[in-house]
């Protein structure tokens, strides 16, 4: 074998025309870099404090013996992350709120002070025990901002964040990935600190050399600018990094995309959790995320050239939900049907523009499972045809490219084409492709299939591709509501049948069928599920929460409808807005528990607020409630406010006192309900 490699290089060698080398191109991955890539996917793990105050954001001056899990089983994570075919765990050491999960000599708001296990505990001793145990890969996530410690805002605070740091990476093993949150959310009065990345980088690498940053900036690899789990259908691997820094803002289309020809190798992470918010609340146990909205993450992450980090949040218990390791299970499930057998693999592979001169490269190599081997064009050709042919015709609906990263990243546009009697027929025209890019595509049935480089930046070189035959989802029930409160069910499935219930209970062919719209005046939440196959098969349980419908409501804020239109249309205010009030007239006197502010994602997202009611509109006394919406500005989810107690009223008065981007001075209101 080795006799027969050795002749080829030699042979390969001694031909004057030959082109054996392939030259990398552009800001390359290191080798810790691609390893990571390969990774693919992986849990995170928000647990804190919060968990136990229902909040996102902690202050870090809540008493620490509320943390306090009742069964922790770290190993039950991991378990549920192996199975789920993830490849390790990051864990959140330290949110926003201080407090450490394992017990920091450079704190006094950690486990030590819990009443978790006497203050004998430390979370990151058993996760990282089981991980090891698991075979599951060991991350952290830090944040630097630290809303508890003392030090906070001064210099000194950096020196104490490295000590923890330093902690963290010398007591608990290997650690693949180091998390930096770039989030702060002090505002114009807050303690800013000025950070040192410089020697929280340098105190990790001292100890992990091969750790992986992620940042805004990397240097490892960088948030995809969301926290809904999508990269861009465009996602270079490389960015300039000198022009961000960690929590800068106004730079998320940038680092969704990447930059074509930026000067470090910088690949992108998206993050996002399986339910509305990061930490667990009993609040979102009907509310993880359907599976066909977990598929199109993965779909939207992995299949577009970025990790997929999706969060599983652990209960009060300690443990993961039944909710949440349920669809993790059918998730893996739906991946491993829609993966299960590649159709390039028996086809016969022909390419054009083919280097000649190495025997190692070769079309050949496009289908043999093994991402080190690969098919290159000439130098000088940056286009080229992947041709798949079958004696039968093949039917399929994903289409997967990767490219060989580690000599750059280079393919600029991509397309895929079916041979139709004699014609080429194009089915799909993309750009990227980077490590990895899978196509959903409709289902097409042909002979000859046509993978044809368009553009790169220098001669492509393409690891792998695959065909393949997902079976068809059964889609989620939509459920809407109008202004008069008439509730409609649809689903994007042929022929489904629908069952719904309005006390929460989890609908069976028994529940009430829907056939037509019905009415719903009164806040309340309709559970749906679409059944097929004579009820033998069912979708993922929709529920939908719904407030007081506004049929009477009246904006007194003139031009401010839109914000009680039961719709996706905002009410937008001009710029320089703050502070600003929304007041509704609610018709008639009722009883108010809550209220809920739907951000418009496009823009005027609200961070401090305050809520006032009256029974007349004119005297509004003290706020109902006032606060501030913890992480609304990265994850624009409607935000469910409880009154401390319920009032009586026919007014509301909705005070925005203070914008999540302070470069955005708008208010807006996609929508404001009560319940
Ligand atoms: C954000 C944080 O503010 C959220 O609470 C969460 O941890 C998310 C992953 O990152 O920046
Ligand atoms: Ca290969």
């Amino acid at each position: 074998m080795k006799k027969t490699i050795l002749l080829a290089l030699l042979l390969a060698g001694s031909k004057a025309w030959a082109q054996p080398e392939i030259k990398p191109v552009g800001a390359l991955p290191s080798a810790a870099q691609v390893k990571w890539q390969q990774l693919e996917y992986y849990m995170f793990i928000h647990f804190g404090p919060n968990t136990f105050t229902d909040k996102e954001w902690g202050h870090g001056d809540e008493d620490p013996k509320v943390f306090n899990p009742t069964e922790l089983d770290a190993r039950q994570w991991a378990r549920t992350a192996k199975l789920a075919g993830m490849k390790g765990i990051i864990i959140t050491a330290k949110h926003h709120d201080g407090f450490c999960l394992w017990p920091s000599e450079f704190s006094k708001h950690t486990v030590r002070e819990s009443a978790w296990k006497n203050g004998k505990g430390d979370v990151l001793a058993e996760l990282s025990a089981a991980c090891r145990e698991y075979g599951l890969l060991f991350g952290v996530y830090l944040s630097p901002w630290d809303r508890n410690h003392p030090a906070y805002g001064t210099p000194e605070y950096n020196q104490v964040f490295a000590n923890q740091l330093k902690e963290v990476h010398t007591k608990y093993g290997d650690v693949f990935e180091q998390w930096f949150d770039g989030a702060n959310g002090e505002g114009p009065n807050g303690k800013k600190q000025v950070y040192d990345w410089n020697l929280f980088e340098s105190t990790v690498t001292n100890i992990h050399p091969n750790v992986i940053f992620f940042s805004d900036a990397g240097p490892g690899c960088r948030w995809i600018g969301n926290e809904s789990g999508y990269a861009g259908v465009t996602n270079w691997s490389t960015l300039n990094r000198a022009d961000f820094k960690p929590g800068m803002g106004g730079i998320t289309e940038t680092l969704n995309k990447g930059q074509e020809d930026g000067t470090h190798w910088v690949p992108g992470e998206a993050d996002v959790s399986i339910r509305p918010g990061w930490f667990y609340s009993a609040a979102t146990d009907g509310q993880v995320k359907t599976l066909p909205h977990l598929l199109d993450i993965y779909y939207g992450s992995v299949g577009r050239n970025a990790n997929l980090l999706l969060n599983i949040p652990v209960d009060r218990r300690g443990r993961i939900h039944a909710n949440d390791s349920t669809r993790l299970m059918e998730l893996r499930r739906a991946l491993d049907a829609d993966f299960r057998e590649n159709l390039a693999r028996k086809a016969r592979i022909a390419a054009t523009n083919t280097r000649q001169g190495n025997t190692m490269i070769s079309a050949v190599y496009l289908a043999d499972g093994n991402y080190n081997t690969y098919w290159a064009a000439a130098d000088g050709k940056t286009t080229g045809d992947i041709t798949l042919s079958y004696a039968n015709p093949v039917t399929f609906n994903r289409v997967s490219v990767q490219e060989f990263i580690p000599l750059g990243q280079r393919v600029r546009a991509f397309s895929v084409s079916v041979l139709q009697g004699k014609e080429w027929k194009e089915i799909a025209r993309e750009t990227t492709i980077g490590y990895k890019r899978i196509l959903r595509l409709p289902l097409t049935t042909a002979k000859s299939i046509r993978i044809s480089i368009l553009d790169a930046k220098a001669s492509p070189v393409i690891s792998e591709v695959a065909l393949f035959r997902a079976p068809e989802l059964i889609a989620d029930p939509e459920v809407s509501r109008d202004r008069s409160g008439m509730v409609s069910i649809k689903t994007q499935s042929p022929d489904p049948v629908i069952h719904y219930t309005l006390d929460g209970s989890v609908p069976t062919t028994a529940s009430p069928k829907y056939e037509q719209p019905f009415s719903m005046p009164g806040a309340g939440t309709v559970s749906a599920k679409a059944f097929v196959n004579n009820g033998k098969e069912g979708s993922t349980v929709i529920d939908a929460v719904f407030g007081i419908a506004p049929a009477g409501f009246k904006a007194v804020t003139p031009g401010a409808d839109a914000a009680i239109d039961a719709s996706r249309r905002a009410w937008t205010t001009k710029e320089n807005a703050y502070p600003a009030e929304l007041v509704i007239d609610l018709g008639r006197e009722q009883e108010v528990k809550a209220f809920s502010y739907t951000p418009n994602t496009h823009g005027g997202i609200v961070y401090k607020y305050a809520l006032y009611v009256s029974k007349d509109g004119k005297e509004w006394g003290k706020p109902a409630v006032e606060g501030t919406f913890a992480n609304v500005l990265n994850n624009p989810i409607p935000q469910y406010i409880k009154l401390s107690s319920p009032v009586t009223c026919k007014y509301i008065k909705f005070v925005a006192l203070e914008p999540a981007d302070p470069k955005d001075t708008r208010v807006s209101v996609s929508e404001l309900e009560v319940y």
